[in-house]
């Protein structure tokens, strides 16, 4: 019996590429994200040799994350991955400038519908004793850069909340990963500038970025290690990227 893996945020990017992956090594996926016809979509690029099944729902929204996770049938419910990746920026601006509704957005998408989705499916992996947990971080999740503010705080959360889900957790023979990756080109600096594209692309000019293929090769690597063995923090950055504020960019 496949191994089943449920992957947040996987419309798009790097949980996209993680579905796929893990789907090309036998894992049966549930995906989820708000945009269902991309959830649709989805299922005609992973392995046709695994199952799938894909959940709607706005992880700000308990309420939806208990309903969605409630209705799945078993063996659906018996989920042996979780990789909490749903997240984006909002905005970039110095802190005297931000605006709250940014910031909640951060703090609700990025902290608590991580924490919110993980309620749901840590007693599972309890019960049976076994699971793995991996958290998409940041390097804004280890430094904080100039405008980064309120989205390098949402990541230091989510570091401490992959710290202290393997001080608890680590007992119960589940596994918990942090992946903190650096500049990987996806929609999440379109998301960030609020669509305005030519600002989202620059982003990502004048060097090779990470491709969201590149995250999901080292979530696959992570999950598919001897039960014996844990990645516990895997920081990742593009080849010309020194640290979250400095990419040597071609002239
Ligand atoms: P994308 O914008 O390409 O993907 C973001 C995903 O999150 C989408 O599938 C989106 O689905 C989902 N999502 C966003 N908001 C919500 C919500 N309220 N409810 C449910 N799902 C939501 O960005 P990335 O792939 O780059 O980002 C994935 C993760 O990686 C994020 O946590 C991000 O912070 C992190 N990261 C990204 C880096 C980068 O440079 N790209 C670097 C380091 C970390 P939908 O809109 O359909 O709901
Ligand atoms: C995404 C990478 O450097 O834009 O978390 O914050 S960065």
């Amino acid at each position: 019996m496949n191994k089943i893996a449920l992957i947040t945020g996987a419309t798009s990017g790097i949980g996209r590429e993680c579905a796929i992956a893990l789907s090309n090594s036998g894992y049966n996926i549930i995906a989820t994200g708000r945009r269902e016809e991309r959830l649709q979509a989805l299922q005609s690029k992973l392995s046709p040799s695994v199952d799938y099944h894909y959940l709607v729902f706005d992880v700000r929204d308990k309420a939806a994350v208990d309903a969605a996770l409630d209705s799945l049938p078993k063996p659906w419910s018996d989920i042996d991955v979780l990789i909490n990746n749903a997240g984006n920026a909002h905005g970039l601006d110095p802190i005297q400038e931000g605006d709250p509704a940014d910031w909640d957005a951060m703090m609700d998408i990025n902290v608590k519908g991580l924490l919110y989705v993980s309620k749901k499916v840590m007693p599972g992996m309890i019960d049976k004793k076994a699971g793995h947990i991996v958290n998409i971080g940041s390097i804004a999740a280890k430094e904080v850069y100039p405008n980064g503010n309120v989205y390098c705080a949402s990541k230091h959360a989510v570091d401490a909340i992959t710290k202290g889900m393997r001080l608890d957790l680590t007992k119960y023979n589940i596994r918990v990963t942090g992946i903190h990756p650096g500049l990987v080109e996806t929609e999440f600096s379109l998301v960030r500038f609020k669509g305005d594209e030519e600002r989202a692309k620059h982003v990502y000019e004048g060097f090779e970025p990470l491709k969201p293929e590149d995250i999901a090769d080292i979530v696959h690597f992570a999950v598919t290690r001897p039960a014996h063995v844990v990645m516990t923090d895997i920081t990742v950055l593009a080849g010309k990227q020194a640290n979250s504020n400095t990419v040597y960019k071609d002239q």
